[in-house]
């Protein structure tokens, strides 16, 4: 190993130290924390504004969505009226259940009912599948409106920029790895019981006792195994 190489080793929990550092100092920012960061985990996205347009109170927020996300469930907010933009697609594609797809989510626009005040702070939660795209850094470049004025969060780091020099850079994360446990999804196995329960109470009484114990013995097992899977799940990342 040549000491060169030695010396960018060495650099390395460096480098992490400075993110680390980074993260603290853009809490004021209009910022993203993902609940999952794997490649196509069904993730929440929580943005927080931390501060007005110099002093003026936030009356708008528009997050604009990446590209490869088609789908959002924005979380709804008592302070503020929430919209999905839609966009055409190109061309359609298809989801999960077989549905032709002809637009997407372009843009989430949260508007305040009452204006958010310089000084405190509010959050936006989007559920949303992250794309199968590990390594791939989502951008989410966010407009804040303000009763004087505007910030927009569009910034994004050329190559070998430190991103903290940005004066307004836009939320963004890096994709990981998707974890393998992702393969027996918690939502589709949820949606199977439901529908067993509901095809059980229509029938006669007498089948339906036991197809309703059996259904209730299905799910417990969906269940015993979910807690598994989160088992293995909370494992790998300790
Ligand atoms: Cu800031």
């Amino acid at each position: 190993m040549s000491s060169r190489t030695l010396a960018r080793l060495g650099a390395l929990p460096l480098a992490a130290g400075l993110l680390v550092a980074g993260a603290g100092a853009a809490a004021a920012h209009v910022t993203v924390t993902p609940s999952l960061t794997s490649a196509g985990s069904y993730s929440v996205l929580t943005f927080s504004v931390g501060h007005g347009c110099d002093g003026s109170p936030t009356t708008k927020i528009a997050i604009q969505m990446p590209e490869q996300v088609l789908a959002v469930t924005p979380t709804r907010n008592p302070e503020w009226e929430v919209e999905k933009q839609m966009a055409t697609l190109d061309e359609p594609v298809e989801d999960a259940h077989g549905n032709e797809i002809t637009e997407r989510v372009d843009q989430v626009v949260y508007t305040a009912r009452t204006p958010l005040p310089d000084g405190y702070r509010d959050t936006f939660e989007l559920q949303l599948q992250l794309p199968d795209a590990a390594g791939e850094t989502l951008t989410f470049p966010t407009i804040q409106t303000c009763e004087k004025g505007e910030t927009a969060w569009i910034e994004t780091p050329s190559a070998g920029q430190d991103p903290e020099s940005l004066e307004s850079p836009a939320p963004s994360f890096t994709l990981d790895e998707a974890e393998v446990a992702d393969e027996a999804d918690a939502e589709p196995v949820a949606a199977t019981a439901d529908e067993t329960d509901e095809t059980e109470e229509t029938e006669a009484a007498d089948d339906g006792a036991d197809a309703l114990g059996i259904a209730g013995l299905v799910a417990g097992l969906l269940g015993l195994a979910a807690g598994v899977a989160a088992l293995v799940l909370v494992r790998r990342r300790a």
